[in-house]
Parts: C-alpha cells; structure tokens; sequence
C-alpha cells in the first residue's frame, strides 16, 4: 500500500470518527423542534452552542447539569422549569435572559435583573405621588 492510500484511508477514517459530534451538534440545537426552534430569540446567541450542554466547548465527553437533565429526557420543554445548575433561576428564565441554564455562574446577572424588576414598580409609585 502506497502512502497516497493510507493518507486517504487515514483521511477518510477522521472524517467518519468526527461525524457524530457534528451529527449530534445539529441535531439537538437546529433540528426542527429543537433548541432553535423551542427559543428562537436564543438561536445565533453563544447558547446556540455546544457548550449549551457539554463542559467542552467544541462538544462531546462530559456534559454540564442543564446537559444531564436533557440527556434524561431528551426534551426542552421537560426542564423548562427545573433548576438544573442550582443557582435558584429556572432553566427557561436563565434562557430567555440568554445565560447558561447549566452554569451556577451566570447568577450574578439575573439577582441584578430581579434587583431592577423589585425596583420598577417602586420607581413608578414615586411618580404616582
Ligand atoms: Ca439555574
């Protein structure tokens, strides 16, 4: 076997090893149903991405706490509600202020968006008086 083969054997065997990911990357972020389409307000945000689920950011091994809830039931609207990373935000609250649901860090934003919202309504009784 000549070097030109086994450069094309070798060649085409990575290409097939690095499929499922690519496979997989598609299939639960741009498939109909999916994420994009369950919140499109977050498709093309940095949630649209690997690292939505997996601790890599390019994918595959280990997943982070949102990426296990899903990988138990293998649908968004089922933890919608759940707190999968434990930081006292629902998984959809911290999706729709685009922050990683499974991701303890990201609470640093959201108590300041509830700190803004326990604020508003006081701002408004001020005007009123
Ligand atoms: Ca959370």
């Amino acid at each position: 076997m000549n070097n030109k083969v086994k450069i094309g054997i070798l060649l085409i065997a990575v290409i097939l090893f690095s499929m499922p990911e690519a496979m997989a990357y598609s299939s639960y972020l741009t498939d109909p149903g999916q994420f994009e389409a369950r919140y499109p307000a977050a498709s093309g945000s940095k949630l649209d991405q690997c690292v939505l689920c997996h601790i890599n950011p390019s994918g595959g091994g280990p997943k982070n706490p949102y990426g296990n809830a899903f990988g138990q039931v293998h649908s968004y609207s089922a933890i919608e509600n759940a707190d999968s990373d434990g930081d006292g935000f629902t998984n959809i609250a911290e999706i729709t202020a685009i922050k990683f649901p499974g991701d303890a860090a990201t609470i640093q934003f959201l108590l300041l968006h509830q700190l803004q919202h326990l604020h508003q309504p006081l701002r408004q009784e001020r005007r009123l008086f």
